[in-house]
């Protein structure tokens, strides 16, 4: 496939940038990091998406090397930021199986000098499907360095609850599907609500991404989510134009 070999080549070709998404407190409205996202600048096709070109990374196994690289450029970048901030990378089940993940973030944060715990690893539970042992020893492993572990996308998947139980997630994060439901489901209303409760309740911090609405946002707020990550406050952004959260909208 024509992805595949532009895939192999496009670290060398300067071709991978990270853009970054704001995450803020949901009661003061500052910035407590910031998600790098994936984006390829392809030289023919311009900028693809990564929900196109990850499965095909998964597959040829070149998430490996290019997951590496996001590790070390997104936490190089953190350093120039406000110390209190943090910044949050999405890892692939792959490189848990694949690669030593926690020696390179071990050695990455020895050679940038980011405090451990700015940096939030996000998994989604589908790496603790496949082989939960592995998974599981490399979270621990991962967090006994002091980088914090995020459990994305939760709620889309199948056994979620358990998984609440067999790893200390430091945190969750609620996937859009339900918050850009909240307005017209009352189910999804009810099955937030919940969500937040649990976590709470386990001492996890909750953000809620894909908030669009100051009525999404309001009523995240009035159940008690923690922090919130949307269009609405800003959309991601390459670093040198990460601009402030727009007001109007706290
Ligand atoms: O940024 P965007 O909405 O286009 O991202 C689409 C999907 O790609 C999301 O599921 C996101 O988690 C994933 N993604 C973005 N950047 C990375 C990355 O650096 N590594 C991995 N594994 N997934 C990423
Ligand atoms: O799977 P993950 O949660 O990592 O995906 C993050 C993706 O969500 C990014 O591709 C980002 O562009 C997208 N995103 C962030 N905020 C919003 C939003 O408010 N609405 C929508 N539709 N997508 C968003
Ligand atoms: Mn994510
Ligand atoms: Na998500």
């Amino acid at each position: 496939q024509r992805l595949v070999q532009g895939l192999r080549t496009a670290l060398a070709r300067d071709e991978m940038i990270l853009h970054y998404q704001p995450v803020i407190d949901a009661k003061s409205g500052a910035i407590t990091g910031c998600e790098a996202l994936l984006r390829w600048q392809h030289s023919e096709r311009g900028m693809i998406s990564p929900a196109e070109f990850i499965p095909v990374a998964e597959e040829s196994g070149l998430i490996v090397p290019i997951g590496n690289w996001v590790i070390e450029h997104a936490c190089h970048v953190a350093t120039s930021w406000h110390k209190e901030r943090r910044i949050s990378v999405n890892v692939s089940p792959m490189q848990f199986s694949n690669g030593n993940l926690h020696g390179h973030i071990n050695s990455v944060l020895k050679k940038t000098g980011l405090a451990p715990n700015r940096l939030e690893i996000e998994v989604t539970e589908t790496v603790l499907v496949k082989d939960p042992h592995v998974a599981l020893d490399t979270l621990r492993r991962i967090r006994a360095l002091g980088v914090r572990v995020a459990l994305d996308d939760f709620g889309t998947g199948y056994s979620s609850l358990s998984y609440l139980r067999l790893f200390p997630f430091d945190r969750i994060k609620i996937d859009r599907s339900f918050v850009q439901d909240l307005g017209q489901r009352q189910d999804s209303q009810v099955i937030v609500h919940a969500i937040v409760d649990i976590a709470a309740g386990l001492g996890m911090t909750i953000t809620a991404e894909g908030i669009e609405t100051t009525e999404q946002a309001t009523y995240l707020r009035q159940i008690g989510c923690h922090e919130f990550q949307g269009f609405l406050f800003a959309r991601p952004a390459p670093a040198n134009q990460l601009v402030g959260v727009k007001e109007e909208a706290l």
